[in-house]
């Protein structure tokens, strides 16, 4: 029978049809269990309700089509995975709860997740304790990886259980204000929420627009949940900006760029990876054509790699669009299944020592997944620094470029 190879698993053609067939969510959204006598679980901390869920649910399903294909594969012979997925509701202390709870379950040896670098905060000493395996396709703060003095050149890797697939704002940030400058801006003003990801990302965007000339005519701080943001408005528009620099995400993002253009502000809002969904366009109106927003890694209906996985997705007749993290998340799954199928084959239980084979069996990663090359360096950062410009044109992202930083 011919074979597909798909993210490093190699599905019969016929079995995958079939796998893929079946692949609706099962009413606790965990995937359903065949085959093999002994189980394993894989756990997942994204926020499935609320502002972010739009996100959140993308990364879930694409996590549960990656674990029903493993378990129809047969992937780990003598195991079968069990996705136990949870919600941290975008906050911190929720997903330090959900990380106690994931943490203490016998058979679980990985997560996906999170979306939020401060939920992420919250969570990774949890798992780390444990020798559990947190691959995040989100989280984009630096200090996840690299520590709290990262800016300093001193990086220091906080947990060696921690990787992620996403690469990160120290190169995010500089990528937009490269952007901007190559646009004929020199004047920007900032905005960010606050938060580990919105306040960071500023930083990195400024830096690196300072380094290149340009000014900053005013950085203005908002509070996550805000829904006036006329005082920043009114702040910002004496000042000659050009564009407003946003860090944070859609819910706040959206209604900042529509009250903008309202006040009379008309310069382009330009964002990071939190700002890239369908959301932040419904929320900002009409006007937010020609608004900006970089993402990680290059569009996924653009790869080649990701044809599979696009229309497996499509296929599952999920509810919800597989979302800006979707194929990442897929790959992160996809990275604990290659890392299980290489350890426990002849094991029978969970215990220390084979999380600790775990972890490195995903630290030595080397495939080519979805969303290209997967591999990890010494900090547990993706080796894929890819990333892509997106403009509102009509209604919709239209990605303008895609490209690696160069410093
Ligand atoms: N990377 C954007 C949204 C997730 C985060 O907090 O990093």
């Amino acid at each position: 029978m011919r074979n597909r190879f798909v993210a490093g698993i190699a599905i019969p053609a016929a079995l995958s049809v079939i796998a893929v067939a079946g692949c609706g969510s099962n009413s606790s959204g965990g995937s359903s269990s065949s085959g093999g006598g002994h189980t394993v679980v894989i756990g997942m901390s994204a926020p499935l309700t609320g502002s972010l869920s739009a996100l959140g649910l993308g990364m879930k399903n694409s996590v549960d089509l990656a674990v029903k294909q493993a378990n129809q594969a047969n992937k780990i012979p003598g195991w079968t995975i069990k996705f136990d997925p949870q919600d941290d509701q975008a906050d911190a202390n929720v997903g330090g709860q959900v990380a106690a709870r994931l943490a203490s379950e016998n058979n679980l040896v990985g997560i996906v997740g999170t979306l939020n670098s401060s939920v992420a905060q919250q969570e990774q000493k949890a798992y780390n304790d444990q020798n559990i395996v947190m691959i995040s396709p989100a989280n984009t703060n630096p200090s996840l990886t690299q520590g709290p003095d990262f800016a300093k050149g001193n990086k220091v890797r906080p947990y060696k259980s921690y990787f992620r697939v996403a690469t990160t704002d120290a190169i995010q940030g500089p990528f937009a204000a490269q952007y901007l400058k190559a646009q004929g801006i020199s004047k920007v003003a900032t905005v960010n929420d606050q938060k580990t990801y919105g306040a960071g990302l500023v930083d990195q965007f400024e830096k690196q627009w300072k380094s290149q000339g340009g000014t900053i005519t005013s950085h203005q701080k908002i509070n996550p949940g805000d829904k006036d943001f006329s005082g920043v408005i009114s702040k910002i528009k004496p000042t000659g900006a050009q564009a407003v620099y946003y860090g944070g995400e859609y819910p706040e993002a959206g209604p900042l760029s529509k009250q903008m253009k309202a006040a009379g502000l008309n310069v382009p809002l330009m964002g990071g990876d939190g700002i890239y969904d369908p959301t932040y366009i419904k929320l900002a109106g009409a006007k937010s054509n020609g608004d900006l927003a970089t993402s990680v890694g290059a569009p996924t209906d653009s790869l080649a790699t990701a044809k599979d996985f696009v229309s497996a997705y499509k296929a599952a007749g999920y509810a919800e669009p597989f979302s800006a993290y979707g194929a990442y998340s897929y790959d992160a799954a996809n990275v604990i299944i290659n890392a299980l199928a290489k350890v426990l084959p002849g094991k029978k239980s969970i215990d220390s020592s084979v999380r600790q084979a775990i972890v490195q069996a995903v630290q030595s990663t080397d495939f080519t997944g979805v969303t290209g090359h997967v591999s990890f360096d010494q900090y547990g950062d993706t080796t894929n620094k890819v990333l892509t410009v997106y403009k509102v044109q009509g209604g919709a992202w239209v990605p303008v470029k895609t490209d690696t930083f160069n410093s």
